[in-house]
């Protein structure tokens, strides 16, 4: 079946829900025959990325070839599903700049600082708070949310399901320009 290639484009903070919804849009895609693949921190900064740390330097080399890797798997005609806390917006920008319009979904996943170091599903905000763990996103390095981002994902109001229901919504339809 013809599908149109699409980059989903998950920002959030560290523990805000970005895997765990980019994960479930994946299985619904999937489970409706499109062909998807997910970047993240386990496929890139183990690889491609793994010379790169958490500076602000690094950050934006490391969304930069992100962003590379995504275009050319949108012109292999994948829906690609990037989930990076990507913190600077003229980062994000610049990724968006590399798609034709309509091509580039920024997703939002809205959690609150106070939500995300709650949850501290891996003990990160912790030892940031510490002082272990520098430039952590939120504490001591900032995050830049999106001022006009396609979808706003509100985790404290709605499940992960309903979000990644929306997310499918919007990657199929016809006009989502
Ligand atoms: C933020 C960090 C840091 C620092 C390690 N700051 O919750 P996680 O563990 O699994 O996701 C976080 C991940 C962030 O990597 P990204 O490649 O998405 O960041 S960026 O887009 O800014 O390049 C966290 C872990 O790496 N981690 N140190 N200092 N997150």
């Amino acid at each position: 079946k013809q599908q149109t290639p699409k980059c989903i484009w998950f920002t959030g903070l560290s523990g805000s829900g970005k895997s765990t919804i980019a994960n479930l849009v994946e299985r619904k895609l999937l489970a409706l025959g499109h062909h998807t693949y997910i970047l993240d921190g386990d496929n890139i900064r183990h690889g491609l990325s793994k010379d790169l740390g958490f500076s602000d330097e690094d950050r934006v080399e490391n969304i930069r070839r992100v962003a590379e890797v995504a275009k050319l798997m949108t012109d292999a005609g994948l829906i690609v599903l990037v989930s990076f806390i990507s913190p600077f917006r003229s980062d994000r920008e610049m990724a968006r700049r590399l798609f034709p319009d309509g091509e580039f979904i920024e997703a939002f996943v809205d959690t609150s600082l106070e939500l995300a170091e709650s949850r501290d599903v891996k003990g990160l905000y912790a030892k940031a708070r510490a002082g272990q763990l520098k430039n952590f996103t939120g504490i001591d390095s900032p995050y830049e949310p999106p001022e006009s981002p396609e979808l706003t994902l509100a985790t404290a109001t709605a499940s992960a399901e309903e979000l990644a229901d929306q997310v499918v919504s919007r990657c199929l339809a016809p006009d989502s320009d």
